[in-house]
């Protein structure tokens, strides 16, 4: 797997799960800002693991003209319940729908949110490129070339919004 984003942040670790993973007015800002469109989401729902799940649906655009503008995905995640008090563990598979070659791959995604001190937070994302079939090598290289490229993307402009979206939060917190 790759790193894309391994960074910490003046915000306590809950309000990082918070901004990431419900339905926060960061969330919806992130989403427009990338052009995500059409999102559902379910509530996490506990398992009789005691691990926690939802699914998301939603159309990403693409900007790569050979694909075409836009695809369906879906995005499932599990929130895991054995970590250690104050940290959170997700794991998002995000399955595409509408681009070439999307029946042979998927993309896993598992952020790693570590309390480091009380408003600050260690937030690590570790992304793999799964197979579900194997495809021929030419394939598999173009598949690869075009999700790291896309994912670094997106992890770079997640760490920038972040990143404002602490200055803003420590900004409110010094005029109080
Ligand atoms: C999530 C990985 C690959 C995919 C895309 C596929 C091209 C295939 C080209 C053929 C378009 C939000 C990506 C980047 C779309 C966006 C996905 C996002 C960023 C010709 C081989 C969507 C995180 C995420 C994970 C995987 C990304 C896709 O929260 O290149």
């Amino acid at each position: 797997g790759r790193v894309f984003l391994n960074k910490v942040f003046h915000i306590s670790a809950e309000k990082m799960f918070e901004l990431l993973f419900t339905d926060s007015s960061f969330t919806q800002r992130f989403m427009s800002i990338r052009k995500i469109t059409n999102a559902s989401l379910d509530p996490w729902q506990r398992e009789d693991s005691g691990n926690m799940k939802r699914t998301m649906n939603y159309t990403i655009a693409i900007s790569n003209p050979l694909i075409g503008k836009c695809s369906r995905a879906t995005e499932n995640q599990t929130r895991f319940k054995d970590v250690p008090e104050g940290h959170y563990m997700v794991d998002a598979e995000v399955f595409t729908h509408d681009v070439p070659y999307h029946d042979y791959f998927y993309t896993q995604n598992r952020y790693a949110i570590t309390c480091s001190s009380r408003r600050k937070c260690r937030l690590r994302v570790l992304t793999d490129v799964k197979y579900k079939k194997q495809p021929w090598g030419l394939v598999k290289s173009f598949i690869n070339k075009n999700s790291w490229s896309g994912i670094e993307d997106y992890f770079k402009q997640l760490e920038s919004e972040l990143l404002e979206e602490e200055a803003e939060m420590n900004q409110g917190a010094r005029d109080a």
